[in-house]
């Protein structure tokens, strides 16, 4: 990392949202590309779990460090997304039941931004059914479900049952994610994709909305 990185990374781990916002304009202004910039604060975001799993950081600490993280992704969105492309497909995006992390949701919605794609965000704590008839009220052939918890990750299984007890389960192309998810789970409990990060959530998106 080189200075400006370094400091940029320092503001989201410290959550120093006003010198986030300045370290991401400069970083872009400096010609660093959008990607790159993300990559930083991800990083950054993957140091404060491991500082709260090591009993540093508490709550406050995570909560202020991800507002920060969500400063900067603001000023990254219009680079992320191409506002003229036509919407290709519809996606109904959220983070499952009892969750309230939305950082990992929020980006996959904004790489799918940036390949055409619609994207209706039903937010945080998003009960099974609510998906499903959100799907089938704006006719969304994607499905895309975020969980970081180990104890929510299960209510993927029942968004997966919610669609089938619908008679909408062949419709809907269910993709689940975050960072207790993996394959194994997704194909156990039925789901269509399993993708590890936000850029390839969005490819993938892609390439299901063509079969
Ligand atoms: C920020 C944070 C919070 C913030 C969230 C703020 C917000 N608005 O999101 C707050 C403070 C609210 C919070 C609360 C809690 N948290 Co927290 N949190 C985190 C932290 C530090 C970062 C998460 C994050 O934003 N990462 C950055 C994003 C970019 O990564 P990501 O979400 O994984 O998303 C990427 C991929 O997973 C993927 N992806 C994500 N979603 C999807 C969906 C699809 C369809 C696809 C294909 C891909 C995909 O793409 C994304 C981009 O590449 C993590 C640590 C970590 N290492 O994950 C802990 C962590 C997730 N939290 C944890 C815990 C324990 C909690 C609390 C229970 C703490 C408490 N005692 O109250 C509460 C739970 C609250 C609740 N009910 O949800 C634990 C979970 C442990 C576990 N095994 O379940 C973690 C792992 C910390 C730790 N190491 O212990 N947290």
């Amino acid at each position: 990392m080189d200075a400006l990185q370094k400091e940029l990374y320092n503001a989201i781990l410290e959550g120093q949202r006003d010198i986030a916002k300045e370290k991401v304009e400069q970083a872009l202004a400096d010609g660093m590309e959008a990607g790159e910039v993300l990559d930083v604060m991800v990083t950054a975001m993957g140091e404060v779990g491991r500082l709260f799993e090591e009993g540093e950081y508490f709550v406050p600490e995570m909560l202020i460090a991800a507002r920060a993280m969500k400063t900067g992704m603001e000023i990254l969105k219009p680079k992320l997304v191409d506002a003229d492309i036509q919407p290709a497909g519809l996606v109904v995006a959220g983070t499952v039941k009892g969750d309230l992390h939305d950082i990992g949701k929020n980006l996959v919605g904004m790489m799918m931004e940036g390949k055409g794609l619609e994207v209706i965000d039903l937010g945080t704590d998003v009960p099974a059914e609510r998906f499903i008839t959100a799907a089938i009220e704006n006719n969304a052939s994607i499905i895309c479900c975020s969980a970081l918890l180990t104890t929510t990750m299960g209510e993927m299984r029942s968004v997966v049952d919610a669609a089938i007890a619908a008679g909408v389960r062949d419709k809907v192309t269910i993709m689940v994610g975050g960072a207790p998810v993996n394959e194994t789970f997704a194909k156990s409990i039925g789901a269509d994709i399993y993708t590890a990060d936000a850029a390839s959530a969005a490819e993938a998106a892609v390439e299901a909305l063509k079969k």
